[in-house]
């Protein structure tokens, strides 16, 4: 069993698609053991987004992740990280195939959806960045 930590962003959260987006996590066979809907300060994307904040692209991404609130999951299955990433699709939503998250809801590189941890080390800094006290 893995877990992997997803963000629903603030844009899925604005247009209504939060349920959409969990049903194909649910429908795939993924367990929800932790959801919140939080609103997030620039110093918490910052530690989220550690490796892109010296990015040029980092400044309205940190804009982005702070402009509403987002839905923060853990889920669990076998091969988590792998399933959840497939599922997402390629980060930029007008260049991800049709059927995955990002390619089905989304046409911009930054507000694209949907966040999943990249690997299974990413995933354990980040659950316990998002829920620290998660046995
Ligand atoms: P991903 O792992 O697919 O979420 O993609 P990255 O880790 O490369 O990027 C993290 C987030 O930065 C993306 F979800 C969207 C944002 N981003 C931009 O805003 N502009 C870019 O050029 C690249 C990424």
């Amino acid at each position: 069993m893995e877990r992997t930590l997803v963000l629903l962003k603030p844009d899925a959260v604005r247009r209504g698609l939060v349920g959409q987006v969990l049903s194909r996590f649910e429908a795939k066979g993924l367990t929800i053991v932790a959801m919140e809907l939080r609103t997030i300060t620039g110093e918490a994307a910052d530690a989220h987004y550690v490796e892109h904040v010296d990015k040029d692209f980092y400044p309205p991404l940190r804009e982005f992740a702070t402009s509403g609130p987002l839905v923060a999951l853990v889920l669990e299955g076998d091969e988590a990280v792998t399933v959840v990433r497939t599922l997402t699709g390629a980060t930029d939503g007008r260049k991800a195939q049709p059927g995955t998250i990002r390619g089905d809801f989304s046409l911009s590189n930054r507000e694209n959806i949907v966040h999943a941890s990249d690997s299974v080390e990413s995933a354990e800094r980040e659950i316990a960045l998002w829920y620290p006290d998660l046995p």
